[in-house]
């Protein structure tokens, strides 16, 4: 009997094919969007770089759920697509009021206010119409149920939800629950859709969906509590975005409630958490296993 050669996984070399891959199918996501200046606006932040963790989640679920991950794809830059939105908006003076963004001026510098605001607006629907109309090969009440994760995780129910919370806590201080909801819908929402979308287009049994949910969950708060750890310990060299923010703008984040130490902490449990619902699939999952352990040990 011979032993089975197992090869151990290389996370690196995963993570930088899937990225490719991402960046590739995103700089062919805009086709001739006219007029020229929006098509420009769209492009100037959708390819600024980034680390594209929330495509690479969604390839990474859907081959779990034994699927295809090219299926994956145009869902994959829609993901991105909102997340980016997110980030001009996020960015603007009427809420962040920030000048930097993946290491360059923000979309309302280069383009002013309006402009920016419509471009997140095109990049939002466009989103919505890779999911429709660009995902070949898709059954189509696959692609119904990826449109309505999607929907659910932008607006009211997510992003936007935990983005108004987000904005009224300013200046107040807020609890860890309240806190938890924040990030659970302004960031966790758009990672679980990811995994979630993913999963759907794959195929996914139910009791992996589940187990997907708990995953996220997981992720989502470890990748916020690690953001705030960041907005402190890092440099706006090294981030690409504006360091020391949320002390400016007087937000209650976990370094504040409960000291680095214990923030890490929690970031690290959860995270063990996440992977432990996925220990059935633990063959298979080493690709979301890998990315779960990055979330914490990632330092921008
Ligand atoms: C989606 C309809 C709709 C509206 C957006 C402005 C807004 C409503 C929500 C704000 C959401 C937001 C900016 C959350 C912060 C999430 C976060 C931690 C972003 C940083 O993500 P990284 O580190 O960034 O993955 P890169 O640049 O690497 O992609």
């Amino acid at each position: 009997m011979t032993a089975a050669v197992t090869t151990p996984f290389d996370f690196a070399a995963y993570l930088e094919a899937a990225r490719l891959q991402v960046e590739a199918a995103l700089d062919a996501s805009l086709g001739p969007e006219r007029p020229e200046s929006l098509r420009e606006a769209m492009r100037y932040s959708l390819l600024a770089g980034g680390k594209r963790l929330r495509p690479i989640l969604c390839l990474a679920a859907c081959e779990l759920a034994g699927g295809q991950a090219e299926l994956a794809l145009p869902t994959a830059v829609a993901l991105e697509m909102v997340h980016t939105m997110s980030l001009i908006h996020d960015d603007l003076p009427a809420m962040d009021n920030d000048d930097l963004r993946r290491g360059r001026p923000t979309n309302h510098k280069v383009y002013g206010d309006a402009k920016a605001i419509l471009a997140g607006d095109a990049l939002l629907t466009r989103a919505f119409e890779m999911v429709a109309l660009r995902s070949p090969g898709v059954p189509a009440e696959r692609l119904l149920a990826v449109s309505g994760e999607l929907s659910l995780a932008s607006g009211a129910p997510g992003l936007v939800g935990g983005q108004v919370v987000d904005l009224e806590c300013e200046g107040k201080s807020v609890d860890l629950e309240t806190l938890e909801y924040i990030h659970l819908h302004k960031t966790g929402a758009l990672l679980r859709a990811c995994v979630l979308c993913g999963a759907l287009i794959g195929g996914a049994s139910e009791a992996l969906l589940e187990a997907l949910k708990v995953y996220a969950r997981g992720i989502g708060l470890a990748f916020q509590i690690i953001d705030d750890i960041l907005d402190v310990t890092a440099s706006s060299d090294v981030l690409g975005k504006t360091a020391g923010k949320d002390l400016t703008a007087d937000k209650t984040t976990y370094p504040k409630l409960l000291g680095l130490d214990e923030s890490r902490r929690r970031a690290d449990e959860l995270v063990q958490q996440a992977k432990a619902a996925l220990a059935p699939w633990s063959d298979k999952a080493a690709p979301l296993l890998a990315l779960a352990d990055y979330i914490t040990g990632r330092d921008r």
